[in-house]
């Protein structure tokens, strides 16, 4: 069964970001149970900075999920990442994962590593930014891996990372670290940019697939864009998947707004999960 997620990032200074809540953590739950989703997915500045009771007490009073964790706070406010090249920062972003593992973890909940994956520069070979990504997110699949929970890998699209853009690259990428404890996340927007075609990518994830964010071809919510679904859903379906998809669209043409075409998309789309 795919259950329906919403996000809420609580980094001001990514303030124009795909995020459909952002900031009030207390009122993104609140609207988010009114709407009918079942889980949330956090966009923190750091694991140190989430008020981890009142969390526990919000998902509790609301019967919401902790969907997934975004580790993307450590990019966009300290620019560190797994293939940087000193080797001190890319400690430094290991820790920071390293935290948002275990915080998730405590939720039942998975890491992402998107931004967090970074890209090569300079002098640095493709080849050596990969073996330092492959290292890290293999050491960082073996943490989470206490949990039960996978770590999620997301594919980002060539202005974001000019690592790894398409599904065939991502799973090679993935079978060549030889682990089970890293999943892939399937982000529309990026895949729209990418992929000849997404439902096509969607099987050659198959297996792998961990987390989709369900958004539009211009990053508004689902249904606000030109992305055909249904064949997508088919591919979902045909691969058995069943995680969360995730609003990760912008709050256009408000947080509420979009909170709410998601999730009327999302029961079109979705009739069992909608009347589970
Ligand atoms: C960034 O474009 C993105 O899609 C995020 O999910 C990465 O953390
Ligand atoms: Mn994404």
């Amino acid at each position: 069964m795919i259950e329906s997620c919403v996000t809420v990032s609580l980094v001001s200074q990514a303030k124009g970001g795909p995020f459909v809540y952002w900031d009030d953590l207390a009122l993104a739950c609140e609207q988010a149970a009114l709407l009918g989703f079942d889980a949330i997915e956090i966009f923190p500045p750091s694991a140190d900075s989430v008020p981890v009771k009142t969390l526990r007490q919000l998902l509790s009073d609301h019967n919401l999920k902790l969907a997934a964790v975004g580790s993307g706070g450590g990019w966009v406010l300290n620019k560190w990442h797994l293939c940087h090249s000193d080797a001190r920062v890319r400690q430094q972003a290991r820790q920071f994962i390293t935290r948002i593992i275990d915080l998730a973890g405590d939720f039942g909940a998975s890491a992402i590593v998107g931004s967090m994956q970074g890209r090569f520069e300079g002098d640095m070979t493709r080849v050596q930014a990969l073996d330092w990504l492959r290292e890290g997110l293999y050491d960082l699949g073996e943490h989470a891996k206490q949990y039960g929970k996978p770590l999620l890998y997301e594919p980002l699209n060539r202005y974001e990372t000019n690592l790894i853009n398409r599904a065939s690259d991502a799973v090679e990428f993935l079978c060549s670290m030889k682990t089970e404890h890293v999943k892939i996340l399937a982000d529309l927007f990026h895949m729209n940019i990418e992929e000849q075609s997404i439902p096509e990518a969607i099987r050659t994830y198959g297996p792998h697939l961990g987390h989709l964010h369900f958004v539009d071809s211009n990053r508004r919510a689902a249904g606000m864009g030109h992305i055909d679904f249904a064949p997508i859903i088919q591919a979902l379906q045909e691969c058995n998947y069943s995680g969360f998809a995730s609003a990760e669209a912008f709050p256009y043409p408000s947080s509420e707004e979009a909170a709410c075409r998601t999730i009327a998309e999302f029961k079109k789309l979705f009739p069992q999960a909608a009347s589970a």
